[in-house]
């Protein structure tokens, strides 16, 4: 079996202030919601393993078929997948604080991400400007997937609000990605988001061509 480099699995969470990324990450990582603004001091990060209980058997929070019909696996792969990794690899969650950055922190931010999830606020059409921040990632962090995600879907109606929706499809053309719903409020999608992101960079790691290159 092909080892898996010892590498520090960096996970960036990017886009503008308040959209909801310090909640995305407390809703899954201790399954807390607070109603009221997280204050971020500089960059923080937060770790969680690369594999977990419901990836490595797929019984208990079946992993959304969608997602395995994206990724092109099917269960034995998966099971192949995880097998390679163990609760040491662990993905370190950046956080960024939404205030302005100097380029200088912002470059050291957003550098050798192995993934980086843009979040934007659904109910915010403002926060739909994300092109900055595809644009740095693709700059810094050539390796980098990408997840686009929209938050806060708790508080609009995509299927009645033709505005909302015409937008979303927009963003979609534009960056060729489909944007992933979801609510640190409510825990809608949160959940898919991460066994997504997992599986997209245990995919990448466990690549022969990524381990060769390390
Ligand atoms: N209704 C709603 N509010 C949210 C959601 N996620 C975050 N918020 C609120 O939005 C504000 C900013 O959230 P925060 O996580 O600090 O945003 P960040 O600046 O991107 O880290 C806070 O008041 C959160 O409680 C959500 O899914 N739904
Ligand atoms: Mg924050």
């Amino acid at each position: 079996m092909t080892a898996i480099p010892k590498i520090m699995i960096k996970c960036i969470f990017v886009g503008n202030l308040s959209v909801g990324k310090t909640s995305i990450i407390l809703r899954y990582t201790k399954n807390e919601y607070s109603g009221g603004y997280i204050p971020t001091i500089g960059a923080d990060f937060t770790t969680t393993s690369l594999i977990s209980e419901n990836l490595v058997n797929n019984k208990e929070a079946p992993i959304n078929d969608e997602i395995l019909k994206d990724l092109d696996l099917n269960n034995q792969d998966l099971h192949d997948l995880t097998s390679k990794f163990t609760e040491d690899n662990k993905i370190y969650l950046w956080d960024l604080a939404g205030q302005p950055l100097f380029r200088k922190i912002r470059t050291y931010y957003m550098s050798n991400a192995l993934f980086a999830v843009v979040v934007l606020d659904l109910s915010k059409p403002s926060t739909f400007a994300i092109d900055t921040w595809v644009n740095d990632i693709k700059t810094y962090s050539p390796n980098s997937d990408l997840i686009l995600v929209g938050n806060k879907n708790d508080i609009v109606d995509i299927e009645k609000d033709v505005d909302l929706k015409s937008k979303i499809d927009e963003i979609e053309k534009q960056f060729g990605l489909k944007l992933h719903i979801t609510s640190a409020k409510t825990g809608e999608g949160i959940l898919d988001l991460f066994n997504r992101i997992k599986i997209m960079l245990m995919k990448k790691i466990g690549s022969t061509s990524f381990v060769q290159n390390q």
